[in-house]
């Protein structure tokens, strides 16, 4: 099937359906510059490897260099545009009447396009804790003054991490008990730009399936997820997507 008959049997699927989640990954934010997982580390970051930098024993091993790492990153999510794909996510949301984004994401990108109902399986760039785990919720500004990095908890003085998931650390338990309950009730369940590799995120899909929604999969590569999709549209978030919303708008008259 050409792509414009799959996106044609995209629409047609998401036109009625009264409860779509959308699980992304770090490839809906490839076109807003910000390098995935997979791709190569450029640059300073080149001879690290982020499974090893993304876990506590990192952190506890080299605070400096992991808070380097997520200072780094922070800055680049901070300073990056929403892309075509976040926002006809965001006109997917206003044309159906139920769409939650589930992202494995931690940019912030999808709230920066305006959608409203975002549950982050693996927390935030933006967001800090102590280390302890005691007092959240803080973000740069409540640190700006501290020169030594990693700076120190307001609170307790205790050291400060980015309030991510790191591999090894469970997912906030109420943010995935909601995600897992919505996958397992949605009737459509749309996947953009995750390798499927990563657990329990990856597990989402076939959960979904197995429960009886129907699963389209967005990927420029034929990836994990592929094999548990009922549809597989070939390509760039930043094309598919707003293909598919506006095909969505066409169907829906
Ligand atoms: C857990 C936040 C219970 C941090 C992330 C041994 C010990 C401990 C745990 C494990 C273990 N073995 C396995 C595990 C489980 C582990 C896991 O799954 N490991 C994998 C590597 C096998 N999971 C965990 O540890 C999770 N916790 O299981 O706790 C537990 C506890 C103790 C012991 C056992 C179990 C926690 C996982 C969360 C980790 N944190 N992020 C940070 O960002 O620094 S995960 C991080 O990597 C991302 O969030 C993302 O989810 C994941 C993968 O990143 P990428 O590959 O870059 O992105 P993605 O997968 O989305 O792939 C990119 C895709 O985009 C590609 O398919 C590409 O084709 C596509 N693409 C490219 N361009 C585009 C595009 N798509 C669309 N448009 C484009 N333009």
């Amino acid at each position: 099937m050409a792509m414009q008959d799959d996106i044609a049997a995209a629409a047609r699927r998401l036109a009625p359906a009264t409860s779509v989640v959308v699980l992304t990954g770090a490839g809906v934010s490839r076109e807003s510059g910000i390098p995935t997982f997979r791709d190569v580390q450029t640059g300073l970051w080149a001879r690290y490897d982020p499974a090893q930098l993304a876990t506590r024993g990192g952190f506890l091993r080299d605070p400096q260099l992991v808070w380097a790492w997520y200072d780094y990153r922070r800055r680049m999510v901070e300073a990056a545009e929403p892309n075509a794909g976040h926002h006809a996510i965001v006109t997917l949301a206003r044309l159906l009447p139920a769409v939650t984004v589930v992202t494995q994401n931690v940019d912030g990108l999808h709230q920066a396009a305006g959608s409203l109902r975002v549950l982050e399986l693996h927390g935030s760039l933006r967001r800090f804790k102590c280390l302890g785990g005691g007092h959240d919720g803080f973000t740069a500004a409540d640190f700006a003054g501290q020169a030594e990095t990693p700076p120190h908890c307001p609170a307790c003085g205790d050291l400060l991490r980015p309030d991510v998931v790191w591999f090894g650390e469970m997912l906030p338990e109420e943010v995935l008990a909601e995600a897992t309950a919505l996958c397992g009730a949605c009737d459509l369940l749309l996947v953009v730009g995750t390798s499927g590799v990563v657990y329990p995120a990856a597990g989402l899909p076939g959960l979904a399936r197995r429960a009886g929604a129907y699963v389209i999969d967005v990927n420029p590569q034929r990836d994990e997820i592929a094999g548990d999709a009922d549809l597989f549209l070939q390509g760039p978030g930043g094309e598919v997507l707003p293909a598919l919303a506006e095909a969505v708008r066409r169907t829906l008259g």
